[in-house]
């Protein structure tokens, strides 16, 4: 599925706005039919919980409704139209008037709705999106609607970010050719100084592809003829972390000698492979410095905003940091696509949080019952699962900026049926990507000696809190642990190791003359420090992402104040004392150790 964008044989319409509200009170399942009767009024893109002061939209659980109306351009007459949703955060319900269009359930991937017979070019109509933010056990993420003794319902979950939902990210209309470029994929490679683009363009109907790769000044290096095929670019310039350098390749489809459809994709040329413990880009040892990062400011929740990608960015290149992890979920695309044009690598993850009954348990991690079961992961779990990597892979698979594949964070790989669970998505996950290494991130419950799936991934990413769940404040104590770990993960497979969490909940403006007082910024440093002692005595580590880039929101909880403040900036980007600690070191190391 391709992106929008704007091209010689596709138009699109940015409906981004102030739209229509509505809270779903009722309780059948019928659509709102009509004009909305309602007060209030939500930003798109943002997520609607933290815009309005009643707590009852903030808390609520079940749909809520968006609305407007939309005109379609007049020249659209021979084309198809289209609604694109980059996000609705976790289920969809899209009614164009009064006829339900489509739907869609997973938040963070997006998707389409082909109104081509419910519109005519020139018309108008009444777009009313039903959004559903609910989790059970059947979604990903999963989580769970408890009934409380007033009757209530409540959304519980089981992972430690704030359950925003709505219309998170940018909604388009826009205008695509009958006889149409479906979807490009490309591979990248090189031998010497000589670059490879084998590329495969999907289309509908009979026509011819022909291909042209273009260097940033717009000249012509490559070009071929047919759907498929091996473009070889003389003098390649690589894309490397730090260095990005993008080739624009056009797929056209032509129809008795007319373009009847174009499609710009920027390229890339760089590989990515493990080699015993080593993590390869472009046949060169990488070295991760950087976070992991949630989609979160103040309210816009996890509406994305150009403003702060930007300087998001600006930070992440101000403090040294060459990559992240979206964790834990996929971002928006134009996330990654900045990531393309600066040279920052991504690890890309689903929303795979939380699959882990262990949790419930707090720091004895005994789980409940098991997480692998009908009750909670069961096989409708694992089908949607399967959906949202699907949909992740083929949305992100021409990002050269997206080195690694994260399949789940902290899933319970500890406990029986986790292997049953895995291993068929690892192999979906290798069917729809054979290039990226594949990994997922292990909970401190899952030790080198209990876990049950690692030998299937390719890379070991650790979350680990020594020093501050285990250990906190006793920074000596931290070390031993941690030098432990990882000397088991070491002894236990021969894989490129590396740190996908470690931090401390920091106050900002707290301080102690005390390095051991935990929550100053005084003890986060320290901790830090600690960890990278350790991390510096292991050759066979390749990489530290701290969690987290900033601190962001959560449920309410007893151990969350104003949420997580794991953040080495603030929820609005101003750095803590360990900011600087962590430039010092991360621009000292230059990306590799
Ligand atoms: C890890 C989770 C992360 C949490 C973090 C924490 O992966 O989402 O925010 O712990 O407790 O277990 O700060």
């Amino acid at each position: 599925m391709l992106k929008p964008r704007s091209t010689p044989t596709r138009e699109l319409v940015n409906l981004d706005g102030v739209w229509r509200f509505a809270l779903d009170s009722r309780v059948d399942d019928t659509p709102w039919l009509g004009t909305l009767q309602t007060p209030l009024e939500a930003a798109v893109p943002a997520s609607y919980n933290d815009q309005f002061t009643d707590p009852a939209v903030r808390k609520h659980v079940g749909w809520v409704y968006y609305q407007r109306t939309v005109r379609v351009p007049r020249g659209w007459t021979n084309d198809d139209v289209l609604l694109r949703f980059d996000a609705a955060t976790h289920a969809a319900r899209v009614y164009v008037d009064d006829a339900l269009a489509g739907e869609h359930v997973g938040g963070y991937t997006p998707f389409d709705v082909d109104i081509t017979d419910l519109v005519p070019a020139g018309g108008e109509f009444r777009l009313t999106v039903a959004v559903s933010g609910d989790l059970t056990n059947e979604t990903i993420p999963p989580g769970k609607i408890e009934i409380g003794a007033t009757g209530r319902q409540k959304q519980v979950y089981f992972h430690d970010f704030f359950n925003y939902a709505g219309l998170a990210r940018s909604v388009w209309l826009y205008s695509r050719p009958k006889a149409r470029i479906e979807d490009i994929v490309v591979i990248t490679g090189f031998e010497g100084d000589e670059g490879t683009v084998e590329y495969t363009v999907a289309t509908s109907g009979e026509a011819q592809v022909r291909v042209r790769l273009a260097d940033t000044t717009g000249a012509l290096v490559a070009e071929a003829d047919g759907a498929q095929g091996v473009l070889t670019v003389p003098n390649v310039t690589l894309w490397k972390p730090g260095a990005a350098y993008l080739y624009e390749l056009t797929a056209e489809l032509i129809s008795e000698d007319e373009v009847v459809d174009s499609y710009p994709l920027a390229v890339g040329v760089r590989t990515v492979e493990t080699r015993g413990y080593e993590f390869l880009i472009n046949g060169e040892p990488f070295y991760f410095t950087g976070f992991g990062k949630h989609e979160d400011t103040a309210i816009r929740g996890k509406g994305h905003d150009d403003a702060f990608l930007v300087h998001d960015f600006q930070l992440l290149d101000w403090v040294g940091a060459n990559s992240f992890r979206t964790s834990h979920y996929p971002y928006a695309e134009e996330v990654l696509e900045f990531a393309d044009r600066h040279g920052i690598v991504v690890i890309d993850e689903t929303a795979a949080v939380g699959l882990n009954m262990g949790v419930v348990g707090g720091m004895t991690g005994t789980p409940p019952f098991p997480t692998f079961s009908e009750q909670y992961a069961n096989d409708k779990t694992q089908a949607a699962h399967a959906q949202h990597l699907r949909e992740l892979i083929t949305r992100d698979r021409n990002h050269p900026s997206v080195v690694m594949w994260s399949i789940a964070n902290e899933p319970a790989s500890n406990e029986e049926g986790a292997r049953e669970y895995f291993e068929p998505l690892v192999k979906l996950a290798r069917e729809l990507d054979p290039t990226r290494p594949l990994t997922y991130s292990v909970v401190m419950f899952a030790t080198f000696k209990n876990d049950l799936i690692v030998d299937l991934f390719d890379v070991v990413s650790i979350n680990r809190y020594y020093g501050w769940y285990i250990a906190g404040g006793e920074l000596d104590v931290a070390e031993a642990y941690l030098r432990g770990d990882l000397q088991g993960w070491i002894d236990r497979v021969e894989k490129p190791i590396m740190m996908s969490e470690y931090g401390a909940d920091t106050e900002p403006g707290l301080h102690s003359v005390w390095e051991d007082r935990v929550w100053t910024e005084e003890y986060q440093i320290a901790y830090l420090e600690a960890n990278h002692r350790i991390f510096d005595q292991f050759p066979q580590f390749v990489g530290e992402h701290v969690w987290n880039f900033a601190d962001f929101a959560t449920d309410n909880g007893l151990h969350r104040v104003d949420g997580n403040k794991k953040g080495v900036f603030t929820r609005d980007r101003k750095p803590k004392a360990a900011a600087r600690a962590l430039r010092a070191r991360w621009r000292g190391l230059d990306g590799r150790k």
